[in-house]
């Protein structure tokens, strides 16, 4: 594979860690970029376990690159096409079976949310902000989100934040479900790693049945879902791997659970 441009890829043991690195566009996707972010996902570095999904600069990123998309005067097709292009990637994000944790800050706006929502955990630090401008802009969403987005916040405050721009700081998306944990203004890459090698720790079969699994079956009827969870437990509950883990919760050498630690 050939050495990115607008991202860099570092492993630390079995966390891989992908970091957007086009702060001078405020980290905006571009075509190139975005086949970038897709390739690392589709391709992880040998042993990944986990993923943090990070930026560099101040903010987590800015969506679609207007720029380039102002230039190229994409016609109709040509742009049905991009869209498919970040559907692609990010679905490969979502579902790769290798849980990714993003590290927010700054923007996470338009389709930097898009991007950010295909992660499974996000991690907020003071700072960071939420919104989708698209319609302010005289765009539509094209990453995702009227299927991510939409489901984590309601369709209808979703239409809300299309129509009005407005910003949600990190708190009020913790609330909202935008993201799972606030940390300290510069805390969110380190706390995304501490949680990402801790999540490495899991099972992958696990893993796999966590990230891919509950995404799936909640496209599902309610047959069909409890039927799926049943595959997934079959497979999960008896890989031997489980049987040392609860060898250690009954000989008491795993920590215990505590009430409001998050
Ligand atoms: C960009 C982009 C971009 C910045 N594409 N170049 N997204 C938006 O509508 C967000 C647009 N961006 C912003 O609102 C602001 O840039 C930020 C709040 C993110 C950051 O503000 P700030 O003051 O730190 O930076 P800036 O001066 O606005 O931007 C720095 C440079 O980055 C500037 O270029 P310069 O040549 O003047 O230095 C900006 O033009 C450039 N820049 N954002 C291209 N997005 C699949 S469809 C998805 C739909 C969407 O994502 S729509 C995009 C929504």
């Amino acid at each position: 594979m050939t050495k990115p441009n607008y991202i860099t890829i570092e492993t630390d043991g079995p966390v891989t860690i992908v970091t957007l690195v086009r702060e001078d566009r405020r980290n905006a996707i571009s075509e190139d970029m975005l086949l970038e972010i897709e390739n690392v996902f589709r391709a992880p570095p040998e042993g990944t376990r986990s993923f943090v999904l990070a930026a560099k600069g101040d903010h987590f990123c800015a969506g679609l690159d207007l720029r380039e998309h102002y230039d190229k005067d994409r016609s109709p097709i040509e742009f049905m096409t991009m869209c498919q292009k970040w559907h692609r990637a990010f679905d490969i994000i979502q579902f790769s079976g290798i849980p990714v944790i993003a590290a927010l800050k700054g923007a996470v706006v338009g389709g930097g949310l898009e991007l950010a929502a295909a992660a499974h955990v996000r991690i907020a630090e003071e700072g960071t902000f939420f919104a989708l401008p698209e319609g302010q802009r005289g765009i539509f969403t094209g990453g995702g989100a009227t299927v991510r987005v939409a489901r984590i916040v309601t369709p209808a405050r979703m239409v809300d934040m299309m129509l009005s721009a407005r910003t949600y700081d990190a708190r009020r998306g913790l609330d909202l479900g935008l993201c799972h944990e606030v940390v300290e203004a510069g805390q969110a890459l380190s706390r995304a790693r501490e949680l990402a090698a801790q999540v490495a720790r899991n099972p992958p079969t696990t893993n796999f049945a966590i990230v891919t699994g509950i995404s799936r079956i909640n496209d599902m009827s309610t047959t069909d879902g409890l039927f799926a969870e049943g595959l997934l437990a079959m497979a999960v509950q008896t890989n031997p791997e489980i049987r040392d883990r609860l060898e250690a919760f009954f000989s008491k050498k795993t920590k215990r659970l505590e009430p409001g630690v998050s």
